[in-house]
């Protein structure tokens, strides 16, 4: 066994009464969603209770204790469900066919999880309506970011279409994720040719296996396609002969591959082509592919990651952190309708600690999107284990003062606050070919959490997490206690042995692996610790680049003072001297000597807790997990001592404790 099923690698476990006795599954056969569905009971009762229920295919059965009945029922809210028992017959409705494919996985993470079914009565709707993957996947099978193996959807110019995929649109349908995009945002080469018939026929294959998980497949696009592709001398969105061409184009792309849910833009950013070349705005732009995809019900998510990365070092004026706000915030309300804007969840880069985007509770009258990260770029790279859901979770329920006192991210992407249903929340994705899916194999939390927080966003992160565990592992006592006190320590441990206090980065420039104190200090791309012998920090407050009063009040008056400031954000919003005292009553400097020994014992602590679990898991499980663990306790030494030393050298204060620094 090499988890090549992740979560879905069912195993035999003991099942109540009402399990063992199911023999049929009643439902419209006809609906390939709910046909998937189906199938996916029957063989998860084969293999979980050792009983393979019959198909039929009808819903209409009466009362037929023993059975399963797939229903539609006008009422119930989109792409939620009704689970219910009542005389030994268990009953899944919903008003549409992923609802039914949603309460069919839920019934089978039941038996999973070793649930009673007997007396079962639960309701559920997704909070968010698009819950959204994006992979960086290049058409040469690379994948930017990208730490578990080469692209599943790519290989040579070609598209993948095999079984992988299959499993692939069971996991994502599983975990509740209802979108995704293939390729990688910069769209180069190749990927430019994915809007022309070279690729439809590929493409419409994938998008009809995805259609049958309820998956919608987006593409990225390049915004300059018209001139890439040699058809026209400009992409100025208010020139009508380019605002034709995207027309002419969207009807035979929407007419080849009809499931297409829209596309994905990175513009102006990164080098990558965008309105600005010709003098117009992020919304002249967005608009015109709106318009060219409306006809099709096409969707254009348009990403706010855009900044200056030709920074100079020297000036401190210029904030990348403002950038995304300032380019965006003067267009709020301008966007057509089917624009979404997607927004990295903090103004710099996926760091292990940042601010919530200021564009959140800014913006009022426009579709908006919240983009995380489940690759983990800046957080240990799938080789380090990092738990990505507390931090989401925290972003979720960040406050953004926008509509009274309790309004909160959440409310926003969900759609509560501004009454929209154009929003959501996307994940750049960890997954590749390797065969566990996410090279390390504790690195499947953040892709099954990720889709369950997106559906529940009210579940705690111990509970995904347990029941991550549960479904992969199995229902043991000690792999539960072991494995949830490494992932719930995972995200603490790596912040506290890396960047300290929302400062970031001080990583090794382009991978992005391993520290490297100053490897972007001197560099263009606008993101400095600005640290010296006497303190450390970015002013950002009102006296500095002012990016502190970009947040709603009380927000931006509680960043804008040190002693007011959250103090895990301390240096991101302040240059202070070492010698501040934190509320623990340390110094900067000593907080960071503490944090960083603790950190590598914490790492400690995990390493030999995953130790009691060998001869509990799988050999080979056990072993290649182990392997990344000694990878990251030797690493997280090396990031302990170079940031400890580091600071040590420049200031020349010795740690209180007379720990060893070099
Ligand atoms: C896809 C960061 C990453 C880039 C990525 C970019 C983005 O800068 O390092 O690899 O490009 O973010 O989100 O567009």
């Amino acid at each position: 066994m090499g988890f090549e099923q992740a979560w879905l690698s069912y195993q035999r476990r003991e099942v109540c009464g009402i399990a063992e006795n199911i023999t049929g599954i009643y439902a419209p056969l006809q609906n390939p969603v709910i046909k998937s569905g189906a199938e996916e009971l029957q063989t998860a009762f084969a293999k979980i209770v050792g009983t393979r229920p019959v198909l039929y295919s009808d819903s209409e059965c009466g009362h037929n204790r023993g059975s399963i009945r797939l229903m539609m029922k006008e009422g119930l809210p989109t792409e939620g469900y009704h689970i219910f028992e009542e005389k030994g017959m268990i009953t899944v409705e919903a008003s549409d066919a992923n609802g039914i494919l949603y309460g069919a996985f839920e019934l089978i993470r039941c038996l999973q999880l070793g649930k009673n079914l007997e007396g079962i009565n639960l309701t559920k709707e997704p909070v968010m309506p698009l819950r959204m993957l994006n992979h960086w996947d290049n058409m040469d099978g690379s994948i930017e970011r990208g730490y578990s193996g080469n692209s599943f959807f790519f290989e040579n110019d070609e598209i993948l279409v095999n079984e992988r995929i299959v499993t692939y649109a069971r996991l994502l349908a599983s975990a509740g994720i209802n979108a995704t995009v293939i390729n990688n945002v910069n769209v180069k080469d190749s990927a430019t040719r994915l809007i022309t018939d070279q690729y439809f026929e590929s493409l419409n294959r994938l998008s009809e296996i995805f259609a049958r998980y309820g998956i919608r497949l987006f593409l990225s696009l390049n915004y300059a396609a018209p001139m890439e592709l040699l058809e026209l001398d400009s992409a100025d969105p208010l020139d009508d002969r380019v605002r034709a061409w995207w027309k002419a184009k969207m009807k035979v792309v929407f007419e080849a591959v009809p499931n297409l849910g829209g596309f994905l833009i990175k513009a102006d950013s990164e080098g990558r082509p965008g309105p600005f070349t010709y003098n117009r705005t992020h919304a002249d732009g967005a608009n015109m592919l709106a318009e060219a995809v409306k006809p099709y019900g096409g969707l254009i998510i348009w990403r706010c990651f855009v900044y200056n990365c030709r920074q100079d070092w020297r000036d401190r004026k210029t904030d990348r952190a403002r950038s995304g706000y300032d380019n965006f915030i003067g267009l709020d309300g301008t966007f057509l309708d089917n624009v979404i804007l997607q927004i990295k969840n903090g103004p710099m880069d996926f760091q292990v600690r940042e601010p919530v985007h200021p564009l959140f509770g800014g913006l009022t009258k426009t579709n908006q999107m919240l983009e995380v990260q489940i690759a983990q770029e800046y957080t240990g790279q799938q080789r380090h284990v990092c738990y990505l859901i507390p931090m989401f979770k925290e972003i979720l329920n960040f406050h953004t003062y926008v509509k009274g006192t309790d309004d909160t991210v959440q409310d926003i992407v969900s759609g509560r606050t501004f009454h929209q249903t154009k929003c959501g929340i996307a994940a750049v994705a960890n997954t590749g070919n390797d065969e566990n899916w996410t090279g390390h194999d504790l690195a499947a939390a953040n892709l099954y959490g990720f889709g369950r927080l997106a559906y529940e966003p009210d579940l705690t992160a111990e509970e995904i997490a347990e029941e991550w565990i549960t479904l992969t592992y199995g229902k043991d006592e000690e792999i539960r206690k072991e494995l949830l006190f490494i992932l719930m320590n995972s995200w603490p441990a790596y912040e506290k042995y890396t960047a300290p206090l929302g400062i970031g980065w001080m990583v090794n420039p382009n991978c992005h692996y391993g520290p490297s104190v100053d490897g972007y200090e001197y560099d263009r791309w606008g993101t400095y610790h600005r640290a010296d012998h006497l303190g450390i920090g970015v002013d950002r407050s009102h006296n500095g680049t002012g990016y502190a009063m970009l947040y709603r009040e009380p927000n931006a008056r509680a960043y804008d003072t040190p002693e007011t400031c959250p103090e895990e954000l301390l240096l991101f919003f302040h240059h202070v001297p070492y010698s501040f005292v934190l509320k623990s009553g340390r110094t900067i400097l000593q907080h960071i000597y503490d944090t960083h020994f603790e950190g590598v014992e914490l790492v400690d602590e995990m390493v030999s807790r995953y130790e009691r679990l060998k001869g509990k898991l799988p050999e080979r499980i056990y072993e290649r997990t182990m392997e990344r663990f000694l990878h990251q306790k030797e690493h997280s030494r090396e990031w302990r001592d170079q940031i400890n030393t580091y600071f040590y050298r420049k200031t020349g204060i010795a740690d209180e404790k007379g720990r060893r620094i070099y």
